[in-house]
């Protein structure tokens, strides 16, 4: 018996196809299960400046992304020395969220201290 099915969801599982009453092959359908994807991930990366103090990042990082003292002052020196680094990974509100209380505190304290979120590659 040739089936076409119409949807990729559909599925002709083992043993589906039976004789129905008048000798003519059936065959029961599954759906597959929905394959959900969990949401889509932002890095929150910190960029470095000239001019922000360094214990004023260690602060950011511990009151912003509630890193402990070793944590902030690790990541503010990897940020001091490579350029940039990673504060913390999370969902897309919670990482422009972040982003943005940054970006207030840093102008509320007239520090030039930049970040961005950046889609993390899942799969
Ligand atoms: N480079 C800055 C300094 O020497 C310190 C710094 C670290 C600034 C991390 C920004 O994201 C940053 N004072």
């Amino acid at each position: 018996m040739t089936i076409s099915i119409a949807s990729p969801r559909l599925t002709v599982p083992k043993n589906a196809v039976r004789a129905d009453e008048n000798g003519d092959d059936v065959a029961l359908l599954e759906r597959e299960p929905e394959k959900l994807k969990p949401p889509p991930r932002y890095a929150v990366i910190l960029l470095n400046d000239d001019y922000t103090p360094m214990e004023f990042v260690v602060a950011i990082l511990r009151q912003v992304f509630n890193r402990s003292e070793d944590e902030s002052v690790a990541i503010m020196l990897k940020v001091h020395t490579e350029g940039r680094g990673v504060c913390g990974v999370y969902t897309r509100d919670v990482a422009e969220t972040r982003v943005g209380q940054v970006a207030d505190l840093a102008k509320q304290f007239g520090h030039p201290l930049q970040c961005v979120a950046e889609p993390v590659d899942e799969d």
